[in-house]
């Protein structure tokens, strides 16, 4: 595992100092090896890549703009029991559910509480639906 970590944090002299003000945020292709991580770690990966990956559509790249979330939502939510609780279709009312500071964006806070109640929906369904 640790030699993983090493892989993900390339190697950029400690701290850039001089000012990383050279809009050079070209996020560094990460050699990232997923077989060699726990389940965890997968996860917390395919979540920030998940969200680099909608995010960075336009030009604001940390956060979903309501056509991105929309994306997000067609593509990434395939299932009906995810789906009954986000709809594509009701994009505005699922960015009024999300967008918790009220910015007209979901920022990746609010993107891991999105996250975490499609989690708990499933992990209560799982649990209470079959008996
Ligand atoms: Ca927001």
């Amino acid at each position: 595992m640790g030699s993983t970590w090493v892989m993900l944090n390339t190697q950029q002299g400690a701290r850039s100092t001089a000012g990383s003000s050279d809009s050079a945020s070209t996020v560094p292709a990460s050699p990232l090896f997923l077989h060699d991580m726990s389940k965890l770690e997968q996860s917390v990966v395919s979540l920030v890549e998940l969200f680099e990956q909608y995010a960075g559509q336009d030009e604001h790249k940390n956060q979903l703009s309501a056509a991105e979330l929309k994306q997000l939502l067609e593509k990434e939510l395939t299932c009906p029991e995810f789906k009954k609780k986000f709809n594509a279709e009701e994009v505005q009312e699922t960015m009024k559910m999300l967008d918790k500071n009220h910015d007209g964006v979901i920022n990746f806070r609010e993107f891991c509480q999105f996250v975490g109640m499609l989690a708990k929906g499933y992990f209560k369904q799982k649990r209470c639906g079959k008996k």
